[in-house]
């Protein structure tokens, strides 16, 4: 009991060293899936329409992005990543999950079918 209570001990001083120093950290690792939570984007296809249709969404760079796809028909979207990804959804609702994008930057994220844009994900 005594020995996990230290193990605990170090566990906290650990963490309160890491976020001390966590500000000018580059590529950290150990922290998959764990801290931050994926960036949900609902997107709608009915017809020729999409929503959103272009929005800038902020996404963290370790963060990952589930689409959640509500559509009339089955179709795919564009990702255009390093690289790019083709994600197929089906009529009915979709779950699909990219990322996280080590690279800032913009993504487009496209329906070619549509020739529309869905988002812009501004990676930070
Ligand atoms: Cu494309």
């Amino acid at each position: 009991m005594r020995r996990l209570m230290a193990t605990m001990a170090v566990v906290l001083a650990t963490t309160g060293l890491l976020t001390a120093c966590g500000s000018s950290g580059t590529a950290k690792t150990g922290s998959e899936g764990s801290s931050t939570k994926p960036l949900v984007i609902d997107v709608t296809f009915s017809g020729d329409s999409v929503t959103p249709n272009g929005d800038r969404v902020d996404v963290a760079r370790d963060q990952s992005v589930e689409f959640v796809v509500k559509a009339d028909e089955a179709g795919e979207i564009h990702v255009h990543s390093t690289p790019e990804k083709e994600l197929e959804y089906r009529a009915g609702t979709t779950e699909l999950t990219v990322g996280p994008f080590d690279t800032p930057g913009m993504i487009e994220v496209e329906s070619h079918a549509l020739d529309k844009t869905i988002v812009q994900l501004q990676v930070k």
